[in-house]
C-alpha cells in the first residue's frame, strides 16, 4: 500500500471540525478531525508540593540564596536610582521616598559582566543587603525581570511586615522564546482579556505573544490582504504598547494560506498588510501555514516567500525581529519524513534566523526529546514549541485547569528554542496554566509541575484558593483529547468494593464540591475568571451533590431492607435529560467522580432489580478495544437513545471493535446495531466490519462475515451461546472515529413477552417489561398488560410521577375490580384476587420496569 504522508484537507473540513464539533461531518469532506488521534494514555502529574518558607517567586529562580538571619526594613520607602530611567513605570507596587533604603537598578553588558550576570536577554542579579537592594539587568528586559522578582518578594509572606530578608538572585531564562500563541479556533479573546494577559506574562516574565486566533478575519482567510478597520488598528495598537511595557514581543500572525497565489501581487499584499502592521507598531512577524490545504501548502513556495521577506522586509527595516513559520506539516502525524518532505525543504532552504513550529509527534502532545530530535534533524535548526495545551477548541464543553506536565525537563534550548502554549478562548481561566508553563520555559530542570499548580491556585485566587484547588483538581481531563491526570487524590469504588472509610472519605470531597460554586462567589476576586468559570462552577457543584447523595443512596441499598425508600431516593438522584445536557455543555469531573456516580447508580439499580426479580437483570455493558472502551461513554449507546452515540474519540485503526458484555452466558438469537452518528453519510463508522460472538473473550464466532458500509446491521439466527458480542473493523482505508448509537443483543419483541400489551407506542413498550433498568417505557395515557397466570403481585418501579398514576384491575368480563391512585414512584401492587386478568395504567408516567412476583 502506498504511504500516504499528506494531510488531504479541506478548509470546509476544518471548519466543520473545528466551529461545529456537533454537526455532522459529510462524507464527500475530508473530515481533519480523523487526524487528531491523541494518546489515550492518562499519565500521573510529577512533582509535589514544597515548602518555600516565605519566598514564592515565579518562575522558580535558577540560584537564589537567602540570609534569613539578617532583614531589610523597607517600611520607610525606597530611594530610587535608575540608573538609566527606564523603569519609572513599572515600580508603581513601591513607596519611593527621598530618603532610606536604596534601590539601585541598571542594566547593559558591562555592569553585568562585573555582578556575574549571563550574557543572555532577560538574565539579572539581585542582592539584598546592607546597602540595599541592588538590581543588575543584562539587558533592559533582565533589568525589568529583576523587579518582577522583588515585587514578588514584597508580595511574598515574609515581607508580611516590610522585612526584607537579605539575599542573593542569580537568575536567567532557559529559553530564549516564553509565551503565548493565541492561536485557537473560536471566539477570538476579548481586548480586555488580552490587555490582562499581557500583564500577565510580564509578571511571570514570559517575552512573547503571538497574536494569531483563527477567527479573526484579518489575520486568515479571507482578509488578510485588507488593513484592520480603525477600531480593531486602534487595539492592535495599544496591545504593541502594553507589550512594549512589559517587556514582551508582539507577535503578529498572518494565516494566509488557504487562498493565497503564490505571484507577484499576492507578495505585494501580504508586504502590504505587514507594512499597515508596522505602522501599528509591530515588529515581529510570523507566517502560518497550518490547517491548509491546496496551493497554499507548497514548501518550496512558502520557503521562497519567506526568504524574500526576510531579505527585503525584515532586513530593509531594520528594527523588525527575525520571521517565524508554522510549517503545514506541524506534527509528526502528518508530515513527511522523507529527504524530499517539506521539513527537509524547509532544513535546506530556509533562511536559519527563521524559527519554525512544531507541535510534536500528534496536534496536541508532550515536549519530548524523541520528537525534538525528530524535527530538528529535518529542519536544521532548533524547533520553536507549538504547545497545544490548555486549548480547547476540540472540545469546547472542557476548561482545563490542571497542571502543567508533559514538558521533558532535560531539554535545553540546543533542543527547543522556545515554547509557546496555545490555550483557550477562556483567557482568565487559562492563567493557571500560563502561570505552569512561564516556569517551566523559564528554569527548566527544576519544574515541578505540582508545586508549579499549587502556587499558581494561590496566585489566583488568594482567597478562595481551597475552593479553586477542587474544581481544578476535579477539572484537569479531556475524555477523548490530549489526556490529563484529574482527581488524583481521590479514590473512587464500585458498590461492590464497598468500604466504610473509603466512601465517607469520598462523601467529605462530594460536600465539599457542592460549596464550591458558593465559595469562588465570595472569594475569587478575579471576576472575569469568575465568569469564565461559572457555567462550570454550576455543574460541578451539582455533580458534588448527585455524588454525595449516590453515596447516602448506597447507605439504604446496602442495608437491604427499604425498598421503597431506595427506589424512591435513586430515582431523585438520577439525571434527567435536561440534567445530562447541562452537564455535557460544561463538563467537570469526567475521569473520576461523574464514572464513580454512573457506576454506583447502574451498580445499585442492578442489584436491586436482581434482588426483585430473583434471577440476573439483563441490562449489559459496552466494551471495546478503544481507551475509553470500558468507560461510562458506552452507555449512550446502550441507553436506547438513538440520538447519542458511544464514539471512540481517536482514530480507528486495524483490529478495533466495539461490543458489548452479556454478564452471562445466553441464548444469542438477534443482534440489531446502529453505527455511525446517522444513517445517510456519516464518516464515523467501520465501514468494513465482522459481527461476532464469544463466550470466553477470546474465541470468536463470526455472525456476519462481512459487512459494506452499513450503519444499520441486524442479525437474526438459531440461537447461539454467547456472553461477548463485538462489531469488528476488517481492513479499510477508513481512519475517522468510530461511533455507535444503538447496539441491542436479543432486542425483546411483544409476541415473546408471553402476555398481552396494549400501549400507545407497541414498539417501545417492552422496555418496561425488559428486565434492564437502563431502558424505560414513557405512558403518556395508559397502558394495559395482561396478567398470566400465578401472578400475585407487581413492582412497579417508575420515575418521578409528575401527578398521580391512576391503578385499575379488571377481570376476565373487563370489569372494574378496584381502582388506586399512586404517587410514589415504587408501588407494591396487590391483585385484589385471582381473577384479575388485566391492569391499567392511566396517567403519564415512565416505566423502568414492571416485576411480575408469584406471591
Ligand atoms: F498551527 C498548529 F500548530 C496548530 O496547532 N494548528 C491548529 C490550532 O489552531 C488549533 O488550536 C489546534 C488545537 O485544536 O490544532 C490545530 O488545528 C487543528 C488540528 C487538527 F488535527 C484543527 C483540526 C484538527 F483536526
Amino acid at each position: 500500500m502506498e504511504k500516504r504522508y499528506y494531510k488531504k484537507s479541506l478548509m470546509a473540513g476544518v471548519i466543520c471540525a473545528m466551529a461545529c464539533s456537533n454537526l455532522l461531518a459529510q462524507e464527500t469532506e475530508f473530515d481533519l478531525s480523523s487526524q487528531r488521534l491523541e494518546i489515550q494514555q492518562v499519565l500521573p502529574v510529577p512533582g509535589k508540593k514544597i515548602d518555600h518558607q516565605g519566598i514564592i517567586i515565579n518562575p522558580t529562580p535558577h540560584k537564589l540564596t537567602v540570609d534569613r538571619n539578617n532583614m531589610l526594613d523597607i517600611a520607610g520607602g525606597l530611594v530610587l536610582k535608575d540608573k538609566q530611567e527606564k523603569f519609572a513605570e513599572d515600580l508603581k507596587f513601591l513607596t519611593l521616598t527621598k530618603k532610606g533604603v536604596k534601590l539601585t537598578i541598571d542594566f547593559g553588558k558591562k555592569v553585568a559582566l562585573k555582578q556575574g550576570v549571563k550574557e543572555i536577554s532577560g538574565a539579572y542579579t539581585m542582592r539584598i543587603d546592607k546597602k540595599g537592594v541592588t538590581i543588575v539587568g543584562y539587558d533592559e528586559r533582565g533589568a525589568f525581570y529583576g523587579i518582577q522578582t522583588l515585587r514578588q518578594l514584597i508580595e511574598s509572606p515574609i515581607a508580611a511586615e516590610k522585612q526584607l530578608p537579605y539575599l542573593d538572585i542569580n537568575d536567567y531564562p532557559d529559553l530564549p522564546n516564553r509565551g503565548v500563541v493565541e492561536g485557537f479556533y473560536g471566539t477570538p479573546w476579548s481586548h480586555q482579556v488580552r490587555m490582562s494577559l499581557i500583564d500577565f506574562y510580564g509578571k511571570f516574565k514570559m517575552n512573547t505573544y503571538l497574536y494569531g486566533p483563527k477567527d479573526d478575519p484579518f489575520h486568515s482567510c479571507p482578509n488578510w490582504r485588507l488593513p484592520y478597520p480603525e477600531k480593531e488598528a486602534q487595539n492592535i495598537k495599544e496591545l504593541v504598547q502594553a507589550c512594549k511595557r512589559n517587556r514582551v514581543d508582539f507577535v503578529w500572525a498572518i494565516h494566509p494560506g488557504q487562498d493565497i497565489k503564490w505571484n507577484e501581487e499576492d507578495y505585494q499584499n501580504l508586504v502590504n498588510k505587514f507594512n499597515w502592521m508596522y505602522d501599528l507598531g509591530v515588529r515581529d512577524f510570523a507566517i502560518f501555514f497550518d490547517d491548509i490545504s491546496g496551493e497554499g501548502t507548497n514548501p518550496l513556495k512558502q520557503t521562497e516567500l519567506l526568504n524574500r521577506l526576510t531579505d527585503d522586509f525584515v532586513k530593509a527595516k531594520g528594527d523588525v525581529s527575525p520571521l517565524t513559520v508554522c510549517p503545514t506539516d506541524y506534527s509528526k502525524l502528518w508530515a513527511n519524513p522523507t529527504p524530499q518532505g517539506s521539513l527537509a525543504i524547509y532544513g535546506n532552504s530556509l533562511n536559519p534566523d527563521i524559527k519554525v513550529f512544531w507541535t510534536g509527534d500528534v496536534v496536541c502532545s508532550d515536549l519530548t526529546p524523541e520528537t525534538m530530535e525528530w524535527i530538528n534533524s529535518r529542519i536544521k535548526r532548533p524547533a520553536y514549541y507549538w504547545w497545544n495545551y490548555p486549548v480547547t477548541d476540540y472540545i469546547r464543553n472542557f476548561i482545563l485547569q490542571g497542571p502543567v506536565y508533559g514538558l521533558d525537563t532535560s531539554l535545553t534550548k540546543e533542543n527547543v528554542c522556545g515554547v509557546v502554549s496555545n490555550p483557550m478562548e477562556h483567557g482568565e481561566a487559562s492563567k493557571l496554566a500560563l502561570y505552569g508553563v512561564a516556569d517551566y520555559t523559564w528554569n527548566i530542570a527544576n519544574y515541578n509541575p505540582i508545586d508549579s499548580w499549587e502556587r499558581g491556585l494561590q496566585e489566583l485566587t488568594p482567597k478562595a484558593k481551597d475552593a479553586y484547588r477542587t474544581f481544578a483538581i476535579h477539572s484537569s481531563d479531556t475524555e477523548n483529547g490530549y489526556r490529563r491526570d484529574e482527581s488524583w487524590e481521590t479514590k473512587t469504588f464500585r458498590i461492590a468494593e464497598w468500604n466504610e472509610a473509603t466512601a465517607q472519605t469520598l462523601k467529605t470531597e462530594f460536600e465539599k464540591i457542592e460549596k464550591v460554586p458558593a465559595e469562588m462567589e465570595q472569594g475569587c476576586e478575579n471576576k472575569a475568571l469568575l465568569q469564565e468559570l461559572r457555567p462550570w462552577l454550576t455543574e460541578f457543584g451539582k455533580l458534588g451533590t448527585r455524588g454525595k447523595q449516590a453515596i447516602e443512596l448506597a447507605q439504604i441499598y446496602r442495608s437491604g431492607n427499604d425498598d421503597s425508600s431506595f427506589w424512591n431516593k435513586y430515582v431523585q438522584n438520577l439525571m434527567s435529560k435536561e440534567d445530562r445536557k447541562a452537564y455535557e455543555a460544561h463538563k467537570s469531573g469526567t475521569l473520576k467522580l461523574q464514572p464513580f456516580y454512573e457506576n454506583a447508580m447502574d451498580d445499585m439499580a442492578h442489584g436491586f432489580l436482581k434482588k426483585l426479580l430473583g434471577t440476573t437483570p439483563k441490562d449489559y455493558k459496552g466494551i471495546g478495544s478503544f481507551g475509553n472502551s470500558g468507560t461510562i461513554l458506552t452507555k449512550l449507546m446502550l441507553d436506547n437513545d438513538t440520538t447519542t452515540y458511544y464514539t471512540s474519540g481517536i482514530g480507528q485503526k486495524e483490529g478495533d471493535w466495539i461490543g458489548v458484555d452479556l454478564r452471562d452466558i445466553r441464548d444469542v438469537t438477534e443482534i440489531s446495531i446502529l453505527q455511525g452518528r446517522n444513517s445517510v453519510d456519516d464518516v464515523d463508522y467501520f465501514d468494513h466490519a465482522i459481527l461476532e460472538c464469544s463466550a470466553d473473550g477470546k474465541t470468536w464466532t463470526p455472525l456476519i462475515k462481512e459487512l459494506n458500509k452499513q450503519y444499520v446491521i441486524n442479525w437474526k439466527g438459531d440461537a447461539v451461546k454467547a456472553r461477548y458480542v463485538r462489531l469488528k473493523r476488517l481492513e479499510s482505508e477508513r481512519k475517522n472515529y468510530a461511533s455507535v448509537r444503538s447496539f441491542e443483543v436479543n432486542p425483546l419483541h411483544v409476541e415473546n413477552l408471553g402476555f398481552k400489551l396494549e400501549s400507545e407506542n407497541p414498539q417501545q413498550v417492552v422496555y418496561a417489561f425488559d428486565q434492564n433498568l437502563s431502558t424505560f417505557y414513557k405512558v403518556s395515557n395508559a397502558l394495559t398488560f395482561e396478567v398470566p397466570q400465578g401472578t400475585k403481585t407487581y413492582t412497579l418501579l417508575m420515575d418521578k410521577l409528575s401527578a398521580p398514576l391512576k391503578v385499575k384491575q379488571f377481570d376476565k368480563k373487563g370489569e372494574l375490580v378496584s381502582e388506586t391512585s399512586i404517587s410514589s414512584p415504587f408501588f407494591k401492587l396487590e391483585l385484589t384476587n385471582d381473577k384479575v386478568t388485566k391492569v391499567t395504567l392511566e396517567g403519564k408516567a415512565e416505566i423502568f420496569e414492571v416485576v411480575a412476583n408469584p406471591q
